[in-house]
């Protein structure tokens, strides 16, 4: 079983490079700002609380997305392992990830971090704003926020992993192809550990 974190600040390419990577390696995805989005759709309880933090560029609070982190998982616990894109994004959220596998007799396998400069990722979300209706891609000050989020919540998770030895770092500019490749040389990597 292997359990990969991609990580990478927003619109580092987590979604994009998810959707190929659980084709190659069977993988089940877990997106958590897809299933807040898929709430949010369907005006769920859950949607319309996350609906309230997404659109101003704010983090999910730990609890509702731990718990929601947690049902997935059992509803999909799996052989072959899970690829959390946009989960973990605080140390609580960390945390909860490592006791939740460890019911499974699970753990992480590696986070593999996209790393973009942060001025390419402002043209790359404003332009998926303009097709995509995400009220939190289309406003540059928005997306400065969901930065600032990054820079001061979720960035101290790549120590976190760093420390026991789990942390790989991959170029994450470039054509989605070559970058896609780079991924798949981490993964191998960390599979055959
Ligand atoms: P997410 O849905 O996780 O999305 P993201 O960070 O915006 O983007 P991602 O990195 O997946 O980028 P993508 O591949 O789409 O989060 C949205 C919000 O949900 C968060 O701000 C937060 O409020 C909430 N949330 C989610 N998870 C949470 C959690 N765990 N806790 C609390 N809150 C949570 O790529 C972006 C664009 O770039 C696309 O248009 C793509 O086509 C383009 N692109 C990709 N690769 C490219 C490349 N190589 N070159 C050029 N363009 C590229």
């Amino acid at each position: 079983m292997i359990n990969i974190i991609l990580f990478g600040p927003p619109g580092a390419g987590k979604g994009t490079q998810s959707a190929r990577l659980i084709e190659k390696y069977g993988l089940v995805h877990l997106s958590t700002g897809d299933v807040f989005r898929y709430n949010i759709k369907n005006q769920t309880e859950l949607g319309v609380l996350a609906k309230s933090f997404i659109d101003k560029g704010q983090l999910v609070p730990d609890e509702v997305t731990n718990q929601m982190v947690k049902d997935f998982i059992a509803r999909n616990n799996n052989d072959k392992g899970f690829i959390f894109d946009g989960y973990p994004r605080t140390i609580a959220q960390g945390e909860n990830l490592d006791r939740v596998l460890e019911e499974y007799q699970a753990n992480v396998t590696s986070m593999i971090a996209l790393e973009v400069d942060e001025d390419e990722l402002v043209i790359r979300l404003l332009e998926r704003g303009k097709s995509s209706g995400r009220p939190d891609d289309q406003n540059e000050a928005i997306i400065r926020n969901r930065f600032k989020v990054y820079n001061d919540e979720t960035s101290p998770l790549a120590n976190f992993y760093a420390k026991k030895g789990k942390f790989v770092a991959v170029k994450g500019k470039g054509s989605i192809d070559e970058i896609f490749q780079n991924l798949c040389k981490a993964i191998d990597g960390v599979s055959q550990l």
